[in-house]
This record gives structure tokens, C-alpha cells and sequence, in this order.
């Protein structure tokens, strides 16, 4: 088998912002790196040296600590998590098709992918420097400056609780090879099961407080407001957990194929701490569903591929794709009943439209 360089839709340059195209995802457990989507806020990406690198953890702590890459290492056990990371922002373009969004980066289906994560439990850290009573956030902060941040750098927050889960990890490896420097090196933070901007790269510093951060992508960005509200610092509901959505990854849309039986594959993920549990297709629209095959999950905090056979007639056949989720959530019909004014989450059934010949 030969294997072709992947070519990345360059959405911008200045921050880096790419995806690559669904074939370059299909029926892969763990996304190739090449393939690997590029989500940045900065127009330049930090240049850190992990030999001075340090992690400073402070804020309502009872033993304030600087830690550098060595003493993470020295001091706490390494873990690994197959970890899908799903940017809020992806299937964008499916909710501008329904109304504008000005400003904001048209993702298509490939703002997503898996990655086997390894590095040291942040609960772990956390415990060392001893949680205060009272806390309830960990702030997150990178090295990147991004303009809508005001001089400040990238900086989200996690509630406590989800912090301490056994699953949230300072990453310094990314399938089993030092983290890439676009991918947040020396350590990044991989939240499973929340959206991609919760998961800081190029993490310099965690504060334990009694709130959530007040940076812009924690208190103006990522938060879900209903389609006839602007965004403003508080306002809307901060999203964490992916909502479960699913995609159809080979064919591609668009692709000519043979009639007749044809091999159709996706993924599905559910997010926080659901599972995918059912993956429907349709043929006429969703009419009438067949259920996929589910493949085993590579990870607990991973999607789910799925794939089926269609036998497809002469012509142009439109497939639709939808995830069920272990809460009993299904991925609604229409992107018209999701559209918020930044464009998160479309998690709406999936199409491909084939065009088959005899
Ligand atoms: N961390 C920092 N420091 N700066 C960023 O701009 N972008 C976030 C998150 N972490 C971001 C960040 C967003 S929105 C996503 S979806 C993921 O990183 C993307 O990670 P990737 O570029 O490694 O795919
Ligand atoms: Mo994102």
C-alpha cells in the first residue's frame, strides 16, 4: 500500500488553522499525524525550550510548586488515554450553509481526530500541591498570546471535579513520540470527552480557584447562546462535554463510485461520559435506517468507527448518518435548529452525496 501525503485544507495561516480531508481520517483508530487537525488562537506559535520549561501550579493551593519536565516525570507515574479531541467548531460550515457566521473559521468534517496521549495525571499534580477547600475551577494556561485576549495568553478553565478525573492529562507524547511543537510540546492538557479548546497546548500554568477563568475562550468564546443572542463576557452556557455527533468518512462526498455494493465508514463519538451505542444510515433521508457495525473502540475516551454495506443504484444517492448515544441523545435532523451566532456544535445527521455509475 502506498501512502500519499495528506493535503490539509488551509483555513488560515496567521493563527494556523487546517484540517485534512475525511479520507485522510477514514478507518483509522488513531488519526495519521500529518492528518491531524491545527487549531490556534495566536498568529505565532510559542517557541518554548523544554530544558528551562517549567509548569507553575498556584492559586488555592497549600503548597504553591514549579515543577520542570524532569520532576513531572521523577515525581508522577506516566499514563496513557486513546483520546479523540473534537474542536466546538467542527461541521461549522454545515450551520453557515444555514445562515452566515462573519469572522468565523468554516470547518468542515475534519476539525477532529484521535491520538494516543500520554503523560502524568493532572489530578495527580493537583494532590501534591494539596487542593484548598472552597476551589472549584482549574484555570489552564498556555504560552500563545492570542489578540482577543488582551496581552494575556490562551487561557480556559475545567470545573475541579473534572480536573481530578483519573482521565485529564498533561501530555508530553503523542502516539508513543515526543508531543509536536504545533501540537502544544513540551506538555499540553488532554481533557477527554470535552471539546478541543479545553485541552490547552503549551501549558505553562494551572490555578486552583473558586471560579471559572475569566479569559476571553473560557468567558466569551465556547459558550452556547441561543441564535438571537450576541456573545458577551457570562453570557451563554460554557460548553464542555461534545455532544454526540458522528460523520461519514469514506466514501468521500461527492465521489464517484461503482453501482452496486459500495463500503460506507464513519466514526462516531458521544462525548463526556457517554458512550456511542448505535450508529443508524439512510439511503432516502431518513425515512427508513439501517444500523452500521460498530468496531471495538481503540479507548474509552476514543470514537467509535463504524462502517457498513450499501448496494447502490445507477445514479446520485445521498447518505445520512446518525449517532445514538448510552443517555438515550440522538443527533437531531436539521443544522437549523442548532445555529448559534459563534457556530458550535453541529452535531445534525451527516450526508455524502454519491454519485454511482453503472
Ligand atoms: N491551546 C492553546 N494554548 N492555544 C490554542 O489556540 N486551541 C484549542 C486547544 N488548545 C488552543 C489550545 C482548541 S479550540 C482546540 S480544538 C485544540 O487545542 C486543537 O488542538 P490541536 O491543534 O492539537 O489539534
Ligand atoms: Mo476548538
Amino acid at each position: 500500500m502506498t501512502t500519499q501525503p495528506v493535503e490539509l485544507t488551509v483555513h488560515s495561516s496567521q493563527p494556523y488553522n487546517a484540517e485534512p480531508p475525511r479520507s485522510a481520517l477514514a478507518d483509522h483508530d488513531l488519526t495519521p499525524l500529518d492528518a491531524f487537525y491545527h487549531r490556534n488562537h495566536a498568529p505565532e506559535r510559542p517557541r518554548i525550550d523544554p530544558a528551562t520549561w517549567t509548569l507553575r501550579v498556584d492559586g488555592m493551593v497549600e503548597r504553591p510548586a514549579t515543577f520542570s519536565l524532569g520532576a513531572l516525570r521523577e515525581r508522577f507515574r506516566e499514563h496513557t488515554e486513546v483520546v479523540t479531541l473534537q474542536c466546538a467548531g467542527n461541521r461549522r460550515a454545515g450551520l453557515m450553509a444555514v445562515a452566515d457566521l462573519p469572522g468565523e473559521t468554516p470547518w468542515g468534517p475534519g476539525a477532529t481526530g484521535t491520538a494516543r496521549w500520554a503523560g502524568v495525571r493532572l489530578a495527580d499534580v493537583l494532590r501534591e500541591v494539596g487542593v484548598e477547600p472552597g476551589a472549584s475551577d482549574v484555570v489552564l494556561a498556555g504560552a500563545d498570546l492570542p489578540e482577543e485576549s488582551d496581552g494575556g495568553p490562551y487561557e480556559v478553565s475545567v470545573p475541579l471535579e473534572k480536573a481530578l478525573a483519573p482521565e485529564v492529562l498533561l501530555a508530553w507524547s503523542m502516539d508513543d513520540a515526543p508531543l509536536p511543537a504545533a501540537h502544544g510540546a513540551p506538555v499540553r492538557v488532554v481533557v477527554p470527552g470535552w471539546i478541543g479548546a479545553r485541552s490547552v497546548k503549551w501549558l505553562e500554568r494551572v490555578t486552583v480557584t473558586d471560579g471559572p477563568s475569566h479569559g476571553h475562550h473560557q468567558a466569551v468564546a465556547y459558550r452556547l447562546l441561543p441564535a438571537d443572542a450576541s456573545p458577551a463576557p457570562g453570557r451563554g452556557v460554557p460548553l464542555g462535554p461534545i455532544a454526540v455527533n458522528a460523520d461519514v468518512l469514506a466514501p468521500d462526498d461527492d465521489a464517484e463510485v461503482a453501482a452496486g455494493p459500495v463500503r460506507v465508514s464513519g466514526y462516531a463519538l458521544a462525548g463526556g461520559e457517554r458512550t456511542v451505542v448505535r450508529v443508524d444510515v439512510s439511503v432516502d433521508g431518513g425515512a427508513t435506517w439501517r444500523q452500521a457495525d460498530l468496531e471495538p473502540q481503540a479507548g474509552r475516551w476514543s470514537w467509535r468507527l463504524w462502517h457498513t454495506e450499501l448496494d447502490l443504484p445507477a445514479g446520485t444517492t445521498r447518505v445520512t448518518a446518525r449517532a445514538w448515544d448510552s443517555a438515550a441523545g440522538v443527533q437531531p435532523a436539521d443544522p437549523a435548529e442548532l445555529w448559534n451566532p459563534k457556530g458550535y456544535v453541529n452535531n445534525a445527521w451527516a450526508h455524502v452525496t454519491l454519485h454511482a455509475s453503472a
